[in-house]
């Protein structure tokens, strides 16, 4: 669709009503496809194809199963401070089976499961979150009198796509830490096939509904990874485009929490932050539309790596990173707006520009990296010297 399609559509009465529904102005509906296009790495035209479709299409139906989890992906999708991304959500999607907000239970909830599998066979959307429980047989998780495994399969059987939502359906997330007592387990492996994975603890909303919004508009799932991962989300290493990594860069660290430097916003690698070994783009897109600093590093706190395998949940939260492939920044957010606005989707559209510019620039030789021990303690004393204003200058 060309560009001027878009344009076209403003005086569409379907957009009109789209929005309407949303509570959005078309404007702001418009805006809206325009940045879920751009997030997704989309050729122009696309936004008029995803709001044509939004406004439109059918509701592709989803079961959305609950395995081993703690609910926080279903918590982070509903409970985003943006007001239209609930609504969006529920309008782009016909949640046909969700155990934690259907309001009926027991029997009449697993026959609504039923009659959506048959009436949508070969072409529900089905969403996996929690990580399966494979040990003894699998009698760790049972749901309606059945096991997880067997209620996985079953639904997955006559799914159009099969996305696993999360770390723990992703790749097991925190309940397959060591020593993982029920065998936890991904939705893949137990399917035994590979499935679209949207890692993190919780996932980024907006990563989901990015995928969804493609599937509705192209009927066709975005390109992964190897890990089945999007490669319009997981993609850069969330130190590429931290709001720290000018720190970094310049070996200035945070040594303790709370510290000089901690104070002074400093990198938190030497507190064990995971951002230069985990691919995600939360540095980007921030969580909960609160603004700028809404993501852990942005807190204070350093990233855990909870989308990344090996390293969330498994690596111990001091430990230092191990440093891969770093390219330098390509964009450092940081963009302050309005509480509620969007902010964050606009910085998805901005790094979504920009992503391939720093691709092929060489890595950045980067010094103070796994330092030894007795340098870090050299370090430690140099800082112990220091005034707040000095270190902040340094
Ligand atoms: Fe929780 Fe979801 Fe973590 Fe897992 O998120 S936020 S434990 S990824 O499956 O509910
Ligand atoms: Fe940001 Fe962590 Fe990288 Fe420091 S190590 S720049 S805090 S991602
Ligand atoms: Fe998780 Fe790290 Fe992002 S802890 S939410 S991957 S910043």
């Amino acid at each position: 669709m060309a560009k001027q399609d878009l344009m076209l559509l403003e005086s569409d009465e379907r957009i009109d009503a789209a929005a309407t529904r949303l509570s959005m102005t078309r404007r702001e509906f418009l805006q809206f496809c325009a940045v879920l296009a751009t997030t997704l790495g989309l050729p122009q035209g696309a936004d008029a194809a995803i709001a044509e479709a939004v406004a439109v299409k059918k509701r592709p139906s989803v079961i959305w199963l609950h395995f081993q989890e703690c609910t926080g992906c279903t918590e982070s999708l509903l409970r985003a401070e943006h007001p239209a991304l609930e609504k969006l959500i529920l309008d782009v999607i016909s949640l046909d089976y969700h155990e934690t907000l259907f309001a009926a239970a027991g029997h009449q909830v697993e026959e609504a499961r039923l009659k959506a599998m048959a009436e949508n066979k070969g072409q529900y959307v089905l969403v996996v979150e929690g990580a399966i429980p494979t040990r003894d047989g699998g009698i760790y998780c049972k749901i309606g009198g059945k096991t997880a495994i067997d209620l996985l399969k079953e639904c997955a059987a006559d799914a159009a796509a099969v996305i696993a939502i999360g770390s723990c359906a992703s790749w097991g997330g925190m309940p397959s830490t060591d020593p993982n007592p029920t065998g936890a387990s991904s939705a893949s492996k137990v399917l035994g096939k590979p499935v679209l994975t949207i890692p993190g603890c919780p996932p980024n909303p907006y990563n989901f509904l990015s995928t969804v919004a493609q599937f509705l508009t192209f009927g066709k799932l975005p390109d992964v990874d190897h890990l089945g991962r999007p490669k319009f989300a997981y993609s850069r290493l969330i130190h590429e485009n931290c709001e720290r990594r000018a720190h970094f860069d310049a070996g200035r660290f945070a040594l303790e929490f709370g510290d000089d430097a901690h104070r002074h916003g400093f990198c938190l690698y030497k507190l064990g932050c995971k951002g230069p070994e985990t691919y995600a783009n939360c540095s980007v897109i921030l969580f909960g539309d609160a603004g700028a600093g809404t993501w852990p590093v942005g807190c204070g706190h350093p990233c855990i790596g909870c989308t990344e395998q090996g390293v969330g949940f498994q690596k111990p939260i001091h430990a230092v990173a191990k440093m891969k492939n770093i390219q330098p920044g390509v964009f450092l957010p940081g963009v302050v707006e309005e509480k509620g606005m969007g902010a964050t989707l606009g910085s998805a559209a901005v790094l979504t520009a920009v992503a391939g510019v720093a691709i092929g620039a060489g890595a950045k030789f980067t010094k103070n990296l796994g330092l030894s021990h007795k340098a870090e303690e050299m370090e430690r004393a140099k800082q112990a010297g220091k005034t707040s204003s000095e270190s902040a200058e340094v």
